[in-house]
């Protein structure tokens, strides 16, 4: 209800002088305000930094009156929510995304240059938000700025990291790990929220109980942790509605301790307390293997605890039973990281709400939905029981129940088939015995998707066979995709502009089907004009960031082919440099004439490799070696470079896509479950070099294979390949290229024997072998085609107008009507 004192409402608003106004007058005074009470500075002399603070203050003012008025609106219509469970956000910069979403960009710039500043050099003062790994994390930033723009009533929940991914360091060649204390010079996006906390529990033990006459079980906790939110507003695009991002943080809880105060051990108590901070500390560096690690289960069950806390809060504000909850609740997995969130759902429908086992389960059951991200069976989280029973005893126990009352149920289905029915248990047999995560997820949820159709089948026929046979019904997919706003009304305004012009309309920027049209004029000259001054803008940009990263000059003549993406044998980056190596030997080998011939080439290579994973260093050191040799080698000039691009985030990504001519997307086939980097070149009209996995597929579909160079063993063809792969001779280019790197041509001989011996017959699981010589088939076609001018942009322009099936905007349309059942809660303006 509105508490306003004595002077009521109108009178409140009347004093507030309404809503912020964004003409650029208006937002001079806010920022100056900011400048003088929030920074702290003088507003006569305050440099770029202070005068981005002011601005982001400004902007996060605005903010949080839509956010206001969006959950007020959520409030009173209580339609049934998505609540997103995600341990990763990879959100990048917020100031760049928020000022396009409000539609006060050119006011601010406006503003700001007035008073001295320009709005780009203050936008690259802003850090990069890196509270996750990679692909999946930045598909979760996609989709809330998708739910938001389409007026979804959604939250979006997660960890907030004192350290974000890990920033790379390249010092000769090797990759070095240093901390990202990102929060060190503030944070103006997100609101501290010291009023809404939890306390979540940990390790300790169950006893029986009996309440109102009924046995049960109370779970006696050893340990208290304090869940503090931190609230990121997401604001839509082109609506007043701006959505939630509420992220915990872990602070010692009041209770903490009370027995070592008691002993009077002040100082010891204190350092204990702090402990607590431990658990929202430091984001896990590597997105595919972290099985069994304590502090990893705690951050799980910590944000999800807290979360669910907060969501039946919510809930009960309005409901006096659980009957709605199925109605009013959605609860996303996004993978399995907080899966562990239905056993704690269970616990606190049982335990706390005393609704007994069969209400309970009939509400878990009905409220959870499941994205798996992977398509590797050696990936999937497991958890050791014994960790389990220790950190979480009574979750321990609910799990049990689940899977003994599912193995009873399937038993009854497919009778005594042990192997099957050992398979499908959510508890693994073995030495170690653990808790299979990704069954508990499938078991617990009504839908469980996958990222791609060729994802999808994967899940169908190998990953998920059994219980796709048991389920067919739970099992749906959603193509990933990417949004238009920040991947191109953000990152590139040139070709933001051009596309608006052309179109007659921005509303593309919402209605991404519109940018189909573009195809009537592909092969118009003077939008071809148009299309090439845009890149050639781009281009220019990303050559100064080279040469002001790595020293390398390039000519901006050159084909800008670029493969960025975190650095995995699967993703075959190696794949890319022994082509590259290549091309150096090719060119070595020509006379004058021939070289006339070549097609000059910028080849930029970027990515972090998890800091425990060796092969993937050596993949990184390598690739500066050999562009050691070439860049160096003055026969060759410009003709070929190799870079390799450090400390590649979210705002590199912003800078490098827009500038590429080419793009590769090369895992070996059946290895990536969807891939979404490829859908932000395609966007930005940058051709395709890629393998016919994940979702590539659907690009074909929709751009057609003539428009993109494709190559490689398909998926079906993979096992196969493996199979005779000890048998079959690799082509001779290849032996040739990895002896050079074997004999020690590029140097550290013995440090690359173990990167060569990978690539051994037998021993070359990802096939780089095999797939040589039709990669460099599909590079000698991408050089023909960058020839052709006219065909080139033609070709580039279909990648623009043909991505709109790939807008994370279709794909939570999808999800919304198909798996969560939510419908758009549109807030006046
Ligand atoms: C990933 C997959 O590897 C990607 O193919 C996929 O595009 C992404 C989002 O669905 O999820 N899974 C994962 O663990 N990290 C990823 O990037």
């Amino acid at each position: 209800g509105f508490v306003g004192g004595k002077i009521g409402k109108d009178r409140m608003f009347e004093l507030m002088d309404g809503f912020l106004k964004n003409d650029p007058i208006s937002l001079q005074k806010d920022i100056l305000h900011h400048v003088e009470y929030t920074v702290a500075r003088s507003r006569f002399s305050f440099d770029d930094f202070e005068a981005y603070q002011a601005l982001s203050h400004s902007v996060r003012d605005r903010l949080i009156e839509r956010w206001h008025d969006t959950q007020q609106h959520f409030k009173k219509k209580d339609p049934k929510r998505l609540y997103f469970l995600s341990l990763e956000f990879l959100m990048g910069r917020s100031l760049s995304n928020s000022v396009i979403n409000l539609g006060i960009r050119d006011q601010c710039a406006e503003a700001l240059s007035q008073l001295g500043f320009e709005y780009e050099v203050l936008a690259e003062q802003e850090g990069d938000a890196a509270l996750g790994n990679g692909g999946l994390a930045r598909l979760s930033a996609c989709q809330m700025d998708s739910l938001a723009t389409l007026d979804y009533p959604a939250w979006g929940y997660g960890l907030r990291y004192q350290y974000g991914l890990f920033r790379q360091i390249i010092l000769d060649g090797f990759q070095l790990e240093q901390p990202d204390y990102w929060l060190n010079f503030g944070n103006p996006w997100e609101i501290e929220r010291v009023h809404v906390s939890y306390p979540v529990k940990f390790y300790g033990n169950v006893k029986e109980d009996v309440v109102n006459g009924k046995k049960c079980k109370v779970w006696i906790p050893g340990e208290t942790v304090e869940a503090v939110a931190y609230d990121n507003p997401i604001p839509g695009y082109g609506t007043r509605n701006t959505i939630n991002l509420r992220l915990w943080a872990a602070k010692p809880s009041d209770g903490y301790d009370i027995e070592s105060y008691n002993t009077g051990d002040y100082i010891n108590a204190i350092v204990n307390r702090q402990k607590a901070e431990i658990i929202s500390n430091v984001l896990y560096p590597d997105d595919r293997s972290y099985q069994g690690k304590e502090l990893r289960l705690k951050q799980q069950y910590f944000f999800v605890s807290a979360s669910l806390q907060d969501i039946i809060r919510r809930f009960k504000d309005v409901h006096g039973n659980f009957d709605d909850f199925p109605d009013k609740v959605a609860l996303q997995l996004n993978d399995t990281h907080p899966s562990i969130s239905i056993a704690e759902l269970m616990r606190v429908l049982l335990d706390e709400e005393h609704l007994g086992w069969k209400k309970s389960w009939n509400i878990v059951k009905q409220v959870f939905s499941f994205t798996t991200h992977t398509v590797l069976p050696e990936a999937l989280e497991k958890v050791p029981v014994d960790l389990f029973q220790n950190v979480l005893p009574r979750h321990l126990e609910i799990i049990y129940d689940i899977n003994y009352a599912f193995m009873e149920e399937l038993k009854k289905k497919i009778g005594q088939d042990y192997a099957r029915l050992a398979r499908m248990s959510i508890v693994e047999e073995g030495a170690t015995k653990n808790i299979r995560v990704a069954n508990l997820s499938i078991v617990c949820s009504h839908t469980v998707d996958g990222v791609s159709r060729a994802h999808y089948e994967l899940l169908k026929t190998r990953v998920f066979k059994d219980f796709y046979e048991l389920w067919p019904e739970k099992f749906q997919y959603k193509t990933n995709g990417v949004t238009q706003r920040r991947w191109i009304v953000v990152s590139n305004p040139s070709l933001c502009a051009l596309i608006s012009k052309w179109l007659g309309t921005d509303s593309w920027i919402r209605d991404i089907d519109l940018l189909a049209r573009l195809r009537e004029y592909a092969s118009n000259s003077d939008l071809q004009k148009e299309w090439m001054m845009v890149k050639k803008i781009n281009k220019m940009r990303l050559a100064e960031y080279i040469e002001t990263m790595s020293g390398v000059k390039v000519s901006l003549d050159a084909m800008f082919d670029v493969q960025i993406k975190r650095i995995h044998e699967y993703k075959r980056q190696l794949l890319n440099i022994l082509g590259v190596i290549h091309r150096y030997d090719c060119i070595k080998n020509m006379d004058k004439n021939e070289r006339k011939k070549v097609v000059p080439r910028v080849c930029i290579i970027g990515g972090k490799a998890p800091p425990g994973y060796e092969i993937a260093k050596k993949i990184i050191k390598l690739c500066h070696a050999v562009a050691e040799t070439i860049n160096n080698d003055d026969d060759v000039g410009d003709l070929l470079k190799l870079v390799f691009i450090p400390d590649y985030n979210v705002s590199v990504a912003e800078l490098v896509i827009p500038g590429s001519d080419l793009s590769q997307h090369i895992s070996t086939a059946g290895h990536e479950a969807s891939g979404t980097g490829s859908m932000k070149f395609l966007m930005n009209g940058c051709l395709l070099l890629a393998t016919a996995d994940g979702s590539t597929n659907e690009i074909i579909e929709e751009i057609g294979a003539e428009n993109m160079f494709i190559f490689g063993a398909k998926i079906n063809e993979v096992l196969t390949l493996r199979e005779q792969d000890s048998t079959v001779e690799a082509p001779l280019h290849f032996v040739r290229v990895v002896r050079m790197v074997r004999e020690g041509y590029f140097g550290f001989k013995d440090y690359f024997k173990s990167l060569c011996d990978t690539l051994e017959n037998g021993k070359d699981f990802y096939l780089l072998g095999s797939d040589f010589a039709s990669y460099l088939e599909a590079q000698a076609a991408a050089d023909i085609a960058y020839v052709d001018k006219k065909k080139w942009n033609e070709m580039s322009i279909l990648c623009t107008a043909g991505s709109a099936r790939f807008s994370s905007d279709r794909t939570i349309e999808d999800y919304a009507e198909k798996t969560w059942g939510i419908k758009p809660c549109k807030c006046p303006f």
